[in-house]
């Protein structure tokens, strides 16, 4: 239903996105959008790029007086640091240099691979567009979603569980609790005395010239039952949930509720078990699926947790070959974050609404926002009458 690209290098001018299929007569600003991007750019372990930067989007079509027309909505998010890379990011022969051209793969990188498959004697011809810089124009389309989700009361968050190894202690907090703590929290995390530890581990690893990754969830409050389809594989909604979190980059796993801990006990302790009340209509005691079944929410939390993986740019020197003189090196010096989980957090959010407001506008699907609601409306009234 909906659909979008993405256009723009991390130095380039700027970061451009096309979002289609948004209905008309969605309420929309920039202030909805900006919130978000400010969010993304927090974090402690971020790097010196984040204090030239300050993101806001600028709304180019699809938007007519506060209120969505139809129309594909294009949004553009400006590079402040672009002024100093114009002459290396020109699009103009006569500014080639191939002195300035980087030959140095970074082990973890899409450099090597890159370098190979598109046939590009600079580097940086692959590492612009693999840069995480990219997810700026990603979490400005996630924006619009959450905004059209949050009509029809849905929410999406994150939390950080865990950063190097040192984990965040949850029990006993509620989803309110952890969803305040974190939004009040510089590594968007809801224990504070994890936090403290894994600052010091940042600190660490930035004395170091190393980097760390760690884990963060995503969760979707208030999806109605039967979003996405057991019917087909590519409508599955955990399916598209995990494909939308692995394109982001530096993400190495993904999980839905339980996840990687179905293995270790039988399915008699594991299912969440079905029961009716009169007023509450079906529901479940436990949310050990994470909120899918069969490829379908079923109107508990979708949580999704992910593994980002340290960032691959590093001081610490690493092996690496040279792609003109195919010696060893090692590793070069490139201006980096420490850590970007938090940040990567606020991505996963923006990837998740995506996905979900897609599956909504599958469901309930129109041309106009009017009808979007009369549609769900009509389906709530159904689900009450079971
Ligand atoms: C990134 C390297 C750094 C990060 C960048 C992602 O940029 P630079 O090379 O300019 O120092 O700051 O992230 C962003 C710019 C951003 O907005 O998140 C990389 O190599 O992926």
């Amino acid at each position: 239903m909906i659909r979008y690209l993405t256009a723009g290098e991390s130095h380039g001018r700027q970061l451009t996105a096309i979002l289609d299929g948004i209905p008309s007569g969605l309420q929309l600003g920039l202030k909805d959008i900006d919130a978000d991007l400010k969010r993304r750019q927090g974090g402690y372990g971020r790097g010196d790029r984040m204090k030239i930067e300050s993101d806001k989007v600028s709304i180019v079509s699809g938007v007519r007086f506060g209120k969505t027309t139809g129309a594909p909505i294009t949004l553009i998010i400006e590079n402040k640091d672009n002024v100093s890379w114009r002459k290396k990011m020109s699009i103009y022969k006569k500014d080639s240099d191939e002195s300035i051209f980087i030959t140095k793969p970074r082990p973890g990188h899409a450099d090597l691979t890159g370098h190979i498959k598109y046939d590009q004697p600079d580097i940086r011809n692959i590492l612009e567009r693999s840069s995480a810089r990219e997810t700026a124009a990603r979490v400005a389309v996630g924006a619009v979603a959450k905004k059209l989700l949050k009509t029809f009361g849905i929410e999406v968050i994150s939390t950080v569980l865990s950063i190097g190894n040192i984990r965040a202690d949850l029990n006993g907090l509620t989803i309110d609790k952890i969803n305040e703590l974190t939004e009040r929290s510089d590594l968007r995390t809801a224990d504070r005395g994890a936090e403290e530890k894994m600052k010091r581990r940042i600190d660490r690893a930035k004395k170091d010239g190393d980097s760390l990754g760690g884990i963060f969830r995503v969760t979707v409050r208030g999806a109605p039952a039967g979003l996405g389809s057991h019917t087909q594989y590519d409508k599955k909604l955990d399916a598209k949930l995990a494909f939308a979190m692995m394109s982001i980059q530096a993400i190495k796993g993904v999980e839905f509720g339980l996840g990687f801990k179905y293995a270790d006990s039988p399915g008699s302790k594991v299912h969440d078990e079905i029961f009716y009340g009169t007023k509450r209509g079906y529901y479940k005691k436990s949310n050990n699926a994470g909120g899918i079944e069969g490829g379908m929410s079923n109107s508990e939390d979708i949580v999704i947790n992910c593994v980002m993986k340290p960032i691959p740019t590093l001081y610490k020197p690493l092996n690496s070959v040279d792609i003109v003189t195919k010696k060893g090196f090692k590793a070069t010096v490139e201006r980096s974050d420490t850590c970007a989980v938090p940040a990567a957090a606020v991505i996963g959010e923006a990837a998740a609404a995506f996905e979900i407001a897609d599956a909504f506008l599958t469901k309930f699907s129109s041309d106009n926002m009017k009808e979007v609601k009369r549609n769900f409306s009509a389906y709530k009234r159904y689900i009450r009458s079971l």
